[in-house]
């Protein structure tokens, strides 16, 4: 994930990494872009699945299909040394079918025991066929791959980031060296109806906003996993999820002409001595101008190899997963690409029973969980509410959020929703007809959809929040906008 100010340079840096031509005239993000496409992290330039791979669902670097032909591979090779195989402990070890015991593959799982393999379908034999070659030649088997979320840098999405920071994520926290540290930032712009709002009263310097950044994701880390100031007797782990990796962009032009290495030293160092010190790891200097280019800068070529240690830290990559699992992910996959952002609970329930074979309601609720973490999908089951829709495109909700965070010019604006975005943009009250005709064309049209579940999540990330209706008829409850801005 990358994270830090608005124009701090992480579109740039996620360009550098996966070895597109820098561009000068790069746009701001608007709330948040999810790359869906899966990109192998490596040292060589990070390959996007999508875009480097024909649109062959076998070539998927994450796929059921692969993992099931991963899993057969790897069977065959160990059975060809005939060494036992041991499975790692995996923490939904406790959460397996009942039926069948756990993860044997009659059960499709991915465990111990030598495969029975019966009928294997053709596209997953063909896939064997391949890796079986493909593994000869590739010593680096324990691949990793990954998807890219590029936070918008300005101050309006801020409050939208809660719902999507995760802890199963590596962070790059980005800054940009042309600026001074202890400066004033750069004022913040809001766009209004008319005319755009300086915020001038901020009086935050370009170091707070690492502070904020910072605050946010070690608020992911449980208090009982919180560092200790004596140092303590128990083992602590070898990674303090989630871990941030600072990258300090513009090297080409660091402020007053100051040593790039230096400057950049000097505020990891700050950092570290805070209290969230020990989640930063490192720090790289960078020049995204060089990107794409045939001289690669050397801080983008050593930032790819601290990623990758760090992600091979990562706990989630050795533990063990149903396959199931997978081919629900699959489905869901397929969900989204016949248009159907979200579904209710009872359907991913169904879906996961009859596709993939999981009735066991503990291992379904198991898997969302994990799927959630990733943000693969998304399920909040905090209230009754939350835990009715299952949201199965994580880029189509911060879309239905965009809408209303952003107030949009007059001339793009239908005329009668003018009154609706004054009062928003005035005295922070946001009217439910409002959200409803602006969501209207993102929602799709099955009956009764429950635009409450959205306001609901809306509230529970201090968007919105509830406003005793003023109208007569007392029908359409009216929201606040909280003002939310960075500590
Ligand atoms: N000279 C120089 N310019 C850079 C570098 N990295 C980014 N830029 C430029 O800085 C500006 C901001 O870069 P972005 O990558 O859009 O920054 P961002 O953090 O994604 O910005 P938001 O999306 O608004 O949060 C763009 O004009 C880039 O071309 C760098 O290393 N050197
Ligand atoms: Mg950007």
């Amino acid at each position: 994930m990358f994270i830090g100010q608005g124009q701090s340079g992480k579109t740039s840096l996620k360009r550098s990494l996966i070895g597109e031509e820098f561009n000068p005239e790069e746009c701001s993000t608007i709330g948040i872009e999810t790359d869906p496409s899966y990109c192998k992290v490596s040292t060589e330039v990070w390959k996007m699945g999508e875009a480097t791979h024909e649109r062959d669902s076998s070539m998927e670097p994450i796929s059921f299909e692969r993992h099931t032909a991963q899993y057969i591979v790897n069977s065959l090779e160990k059975n060809e040394r005939r060494k036992e195989l041991k499975p790692s402990p995996s923490r939904y070890d406790n959460v397996h079918e009942k039926k069948g015991g756990p993860c044997s593959l009659n059960n499709n799982c991915v465990s111990s025991g030598a495969p029975k393999v019966k009928a294997v379908p053709e596209e997953i034999a063909s896939l064997v066929t391949r890796l079986l070659q493909v593994v000869r030649v590739d010593e680096d088997k324990d691949e990793i791959f990954s998807t890219l979320w590029d936070f918008g840098g300005q101050s309006v999405y801020y409050s939208t980031h809660p719902l999507f920071l995760t802890r199963g994520a590596i962070y790059l926290l980005v800054y940009n060296l042309n600026r001074d540290p202890e400066e004033k930032s750069i004022s913040r712009v809001k766009r209004g109806l008319f005319k755009s709002i300086k915020d001038v009263l901020s009086k935050k310097s370009n170091m707070d906003y690492l502070n904020f950044w910072m605050s946010s994701v070690s608020s992911l880390v449980p208090n009982s996993e919180k560092p200790h100031e004596t140092p303590s007797t128990s083992m602590q782990p070898e990674l303090l999820q989630p871990p941030v990796i600072l990258v300090f962009t513009h090297a080409d032009k660091p402020h007053k002409g100051a040593d790039p290495e230096e400057l950049a030293r000097e505020i990891f160092g700050n950092l570290k001595e805070k209290s969230y010190g020990k989640q930063i790891l490192d720090f790289f200097v960078v020049d995204n101008t060089k990107s794409g280019s045939k001289e690669e800068c050397e801080g983008v070529i050593r930032l790819r190899k601290g990623v990758l240690d760090t992600a091979k830290k990562l706990p989630q990559l050795k533990e063990v997963i149903p396959i199931k699992w997978l081919k629900f992910e699959k489905a869901v996959k397929e969900t989204v690409e016949h248009g159907s952002k979200w579904i209710y609970i009872e359907d991913a329930e169904r879906i996961a029973r009859e596709v993939c074979g999981i009735s066991n309601e503990e291992q379904f609720l198991a898997m969302l969980n994990l799927l959630h973490d990733q943000r693969i999908l998304i399920h909040f089951d905090d209230t009754r509410e939350l835990n009715k829709i299952v949201i199965l495109d994580p880029q189509w909700l911060i879309d239905v959020f965009k809408e209303v965070i952003t107030i949009p010019p007059f001339k793009k604006s239908k005329k009668e929703h003018t009154e609706q975005w004054k009062k928003l943009e005035k005295r922070g009250i946001l009217e439910k007809r409002l959200l409803e005709d602006l969501w209207d064309p993102l929602l799709d049209t099955r009956e009764n959809f429950d635009v409450d579940s959205l306001i609901n999540m809306m509230e529970k990330f201090g968007l919105l929040c509830p406003w005793p209706s003023s109208d007569e008829s007392g029908s359409p409850k009216h929201c606040q906008q909280q003002k939310k801005y960075p500590r």
